[in-house]
């Protein structure tokens, strides 16, 4: 009850701070966008983890004015960023179901002066899934704005095929849990031929791919020959604060 109480005021007293990841064009080795990932510093207690305080944050609707939050800072933190770069932000369920949001991401973008294109809003599959019709037409209204729409997590919820074909989708983050079965070396046969199928139905639909995870170098270069073009991971860089994101070359390591 009382983190619940001390994340209320959390915003208002400066303890958040939004930790940037790279993600990286795995042909060009060059960062295509960053994704925003929240960080709180409570007095007391120290780092607690968004997967801690986001369902507090979400049970009481507080999740709607600090996913905002969230958003205009990114926002304006990314007009630090070369113009390239895309920002991604984790959204909600609760926020998306808010009727308001298309027109919060409209003003917010309208405030902070960045290019719609800049902006892409991830969202988990078990969000989208809850009611696919109503989903699909808050994420084309989104897209009407011009924002990019990226499904997180992939693999661990239901989507189905129908829903994937369906939904107005830019991009699909496969789920780091497939990518962990192919660490150091060729992974499981299954997994592969699994994540090969994914790519190619996602090239017939044309969706940007994203492998998360990525931590090591034969989980990159399987996923590089599987036609993943995309990827992120502690491998090619951690979330970092902003600062430290501009004192870092847009190159892999
Ligand atoms: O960064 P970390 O691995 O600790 O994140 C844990 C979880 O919290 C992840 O599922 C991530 O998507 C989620 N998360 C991080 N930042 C945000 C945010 O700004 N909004 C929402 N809704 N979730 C976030
Ligand atoms: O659910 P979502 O994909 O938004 O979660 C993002 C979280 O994943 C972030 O908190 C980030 O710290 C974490 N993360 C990013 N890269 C890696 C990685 O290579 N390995 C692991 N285990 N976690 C990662
Ligand atoms: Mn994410
Ligand atoms: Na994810």
């Amino acid at each position: 009850a009382t983190l619940e109480r001390d994340v209320q005021h959390a915003a208002t007293r400066g303890e958040l701070t939004l930790h940037y990841q790279p993600l990286f064009d795995l042909r060009t080795r060059q960062a295509v966008k960053v994704e925003a990932l929240l960080r709180w510093t409570h007095p007391q207690l120290g780092e607690v983890s968004p997967a801690e305080f986001i369902p507090l944050a979400e049970a009481t609707g507080l999740i709607v004015p600090l996913g905002e939050w969230v958003m205009c800072r990114a926002c304006t933190d990314a007009r630090h960023l070369p113009g390239t770069l895309v920002v991604a932000v984790n959204v909600s369920p609760v926020q998306l179901e808010d009727p308001d949001f298309p027109q919060t991401v409209r003003a917010v973008l309208r405030d902070c002066g960045l290019a719609p294109g800049r902006l892409e809003l991830e969202l988990t599959e078990t969000a989208l899934m809850r009611d696919v019709a109503r989903a699909s037409h808050t994420l084309g209204e989104l897209r009407a704005l011009g924002v990019r729409v990226a499904l997180d997590d992939f693999g661990t919820g239901h989507t189905s095929l129908s829903s994937l074909r369906d939904l107005p989708l830019d991009t699909v983050k496969i789920d780091r849990s497939f990518v962990a079965d192919l660490r150091g070396g060729q992974g499981q046969p299954f997994t592969q031929t699994l994540l090969g199928a994914l790519l190619q139905v996602a090239e017939v639909l044309d969706l940007e791919v994203v492998a998360e995870g990525l931590e090591d170098d034969a989980q990159l270069r399987a996923l590089h020959a599987l036609g993943c073009h995309v990827g992120q991971g502690y491998l090619l860089g951690r979330p970092v604060p902003l600062d430290r994101l501009l004192s870092t070359p847009w190159d892999a390591p």
